[in-house]
């Protein structure tokens, strides 16, 4: 994903203050472990998540909760026409387990 520039801080402070509502629903929906990087230099956010088994990836864009949550930070990030944050599938290159 893609920070616009100036809203670092912004930005660690509204996942700071991540609504309790999509908290439970990313824990619930299966995402077991998400962490967000930020790269300062060329403003890329990296997220990294565990998700179960049974994880439906179709499930969350289309809920009312992630629709709020992506047009509230549409301000502040690269987003397509519907609010949804630009995102680039990473390939994974190496792994350790
Ligand atoms: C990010 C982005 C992601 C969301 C997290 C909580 O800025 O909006 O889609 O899952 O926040």
């Amino acid at each position: 994903m893609k920070l616009k520039p100036g809203f670092e801080t912004e930005y660690k402070i509204r996942h700071d203050q991540i609504w309790a509502e999509l908290q439970i629903l990313l824990s619930e929906s299966g995402i077991q472990d998400y962490s967000i990087f930020l790269d300062e230099e060329t403003l890329t956010l990296f997220a990294i998540q565990k998700l179960s088994k049974d994880f439906d990836i179709n499930l969350l864009p289309n809920h009312p909760i992630v629709k709020k949550w992506w047009s509230y930070m549409a301000d502040i990030m690269e987003t397509n026409p519907d609010n949804s944050p630009v995102t680039i599938p990473l390939k994974e290159v190496f792994h350790l387990d």
